[in-house]
């Protein structure tokens, strides 16, 4: 009788999912609040207030003129990778002025995302700046906008400047298949390294 008990209680356990932490950041714009909305299954928390013409000389919208809402505090939503593997996503706001939330919501993450458009390259510098000094993994998510000229992969990363290792791929942040790829990504990727570190360093 108590080791039916005990059983049923261990498999309940074994049965739980792992659950991980992945950032979604990026310039203004970029396209992160879109992301998490096309992927999430639950509804996504939003942080969204309008641009107005008081925060013109601040919200800089050239290129997304269409734009008429930014995020101020953060984005949130899960997916089901697999049946053991679940993951928060945790949209970043892209404003400059948002950058003291970062720390906080960077804390116990895997990994992030970084939405980069190719029309605004340099939106997306910030964000880049802040995984590689924090060694935190990442990969970067060129999402292609309509009217965007297309850039073979291998450019976007020359003109990001960044190291060979870090995945870049194309997508379409409304797309769920093709933002759900890029989630898939950037926990490869994550776990890749996680496991390199933990290999013992090779003897000369
Ligand atoms: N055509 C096209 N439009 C997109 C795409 N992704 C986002 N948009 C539009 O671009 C605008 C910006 O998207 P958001 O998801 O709000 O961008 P964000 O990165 O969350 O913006 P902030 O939170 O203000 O930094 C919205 O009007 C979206 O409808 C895309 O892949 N293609
Ligand atoms: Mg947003």
């Amino acid at each position: 009788m108590v080791f039916g008990r005990s059983d049923r209680r261990r498999k309940a356990v074994t049965a739980e999912p792992v659950a991980l932490k992945i950032l979604v950041a990026g310039g203004f714009g970029v396209g992160k609040t879109t992301l998490v909305a096309a992927v999430s299954e639950i509804r996504p928390l939003r942080t969204e207030e309008s641009l107005t013409e008081a925060g013109r000389p601040f919200d800089d919208i050239a290129g997304v003129e269409t734009k008429h809402t930014t995020t101020v505090a953060m984005d949130f939503g899960r997916i089901t990778l697999r049946e053991d593997l679940v993951l928060y996503l945790f949209g970043t706001p892209g404003q400059d002025r948002f950058w003291f939330l970062w720390d906080e919501l960077a804390q116990g993450a895997l990994g992030a995302v970084v939405l980069a458009d190719t029309r605004r390259l340099q939106e997306s510098f910030g964000a880049i700046d802040y995984f590689e000094r924090r060694g935190m993994p990442f990969a970067v998510a060129v999402n292609c906008f309509e009217g965007a000229r297309r850039y073979p992969v291998e450019e976007v990363r020359h003109a990001l400047d960044i190291d060979e290792q870090v995945p870049v791929v194309l997508c379409d942040a409304r797309q769920r298949e093709s933002a759900k790829e890029v989630l898939v990504t950037v926990v490869a990727h994550a776990m890749e390294r996680a496991s390199a570190q933990r290999e013992p360093a090779t003897t000369r």
